[in-house]
């Protein structure tokens, strides 16, 4: 009795159990195998709170994903083996109830699938808050800001073809070196000059569209040290592909020091740069642009609590 519907003593073969089972043994071997060997290898890695926690999502829904590929697939493989049309001399209809008029089957499927569905909407959506916006630019308003009201504020300034940035809370001073400081949350404030760009720091997990005449905010908090890439991630223009530099992770002490370092010595620089705003209007003042700020205050600096990494920087007058 080659795998036929009935045995030979007239039982129907335990299709449903074989199936089940092996369902549930293959799926259980499949996951730890991807949990344990491919989990820790996701992108975007676990430079950040946001980076690891795409991570962790990311490997939620595989292993969530894992066992319905084995279900459709085995299921296939199952019938195509099983219950092929190659031997219609063994074949009868089954007695039982088929799929189709089976109540449980039916049952079992509206409420796996259902689960599945509420249970991805739940996660996502605590995952989207808990770690303040995912990582995700919020517009100009976050609703989900960190817990901590020590938040570093930093400007992300886009143009083509060029990502720079401003330190407020550091007398304002413009770079195009990206340095963070580890274990402190910052808001990256992320606006642009001309087109739509999109800054898009891939270690870090965060990605924020850059738009002329807006603030997007961004949080992350950095967990470890290194370099990470920062790439334009809108097309916006011929050398789109060239807008991209380089991050560096520091520890607090060294992001302090670097911070005061480049301060000072870009202070005759920052004198001359349009004083410090949340967005900036390049062709206000006509052909040839000069800058002016729309909305010059240390407000929301103050709002994000940035006072403790430096008191005596964010309560200094700006520069200019
Ligand atoms: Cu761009």
């Amino acid at each position: 009795m080659a795998s036929g519907q009935r045995t030979s003593g007239g039982r129907v073969a335990p299709h449903g159990k074989r199936i089940v089972g092996g369902w549930i043994t293959l799926s259980v071997v499949f996951d730890l195998l991807f949990g344990f060997l491919v989990g820790p290898h996701l992108p975007p890695g676990r430079m950040t709170s946001s980076a690891g926690s795409q991570q962790f999502d990311i490997k939620v829904l595989f292993l969530a994903a894992i066992p319905v590929v084995v279900g459709v697939i085995g299921y296939i493989v199952y019938a195509v083996v099983v219950w092929r049309d190659g031997r219609p001399a063994s074949f009868e209809p089954p007695a039982q109830v088929t799929a189709r008029q089976s109540t449980r089957v039916q049952a079992a499927w509206i409420g796996i699938t259902t689960c599945l569905t509420l249970g991805l909407f739940t996660f996502g959506t605590i995952e989207l808050i808990l770690p303040a916006g995912a990582g995700g630019g919020e517009g100009p308003a976050p609703i989900w800001t960190p817990a901590s009201k020590t938040v570093l504020p930093i400007q992300v300034i886009a143009q083509q073809w060029k990502f720079t940035y401003r330190y407020p809370t550091y007398g304002g001073f413009e770079t195009d070196q990206l340095v963070i400081p580890e274990h402190t949350p910052v808001a990256f404030h992320v606006t642009s000059l001309d087109v739509i760009h999109d800054f898009w720091a891939y270690q870090l997990g965060v990605k924020a569209d850059a738009n002329p005449q807006s603030d997007n905010v961004a949080f992350t908090t950095a967990e470890q040290l290194g370099r990470f890439v920062v790439r334009c991630d809108e097309l916006c223009g011929i050398w789109h592909g060239a807008m991209y530099n380089y991050g560096q992770v520091m520890t607090k002490s060294g992001f302090n020091t670097w911070a005061l370092t480049t301060e000072h010595k870009l202070a005759a620089n920052t004198k001359l740069l349009p004083p410090f705003a949340w967005f900036y209007s390049p062709s206000a003042n006509g052909a040839g642009g000069s800058y002016y700020g729309t909305n010059a205050t240390y407000s929301k600096v103050q709002v994000y609590g940035a006072a403790t990494v430096s008191p005596a920087q964010a309560s200094k007058p700006r520069a200019g």
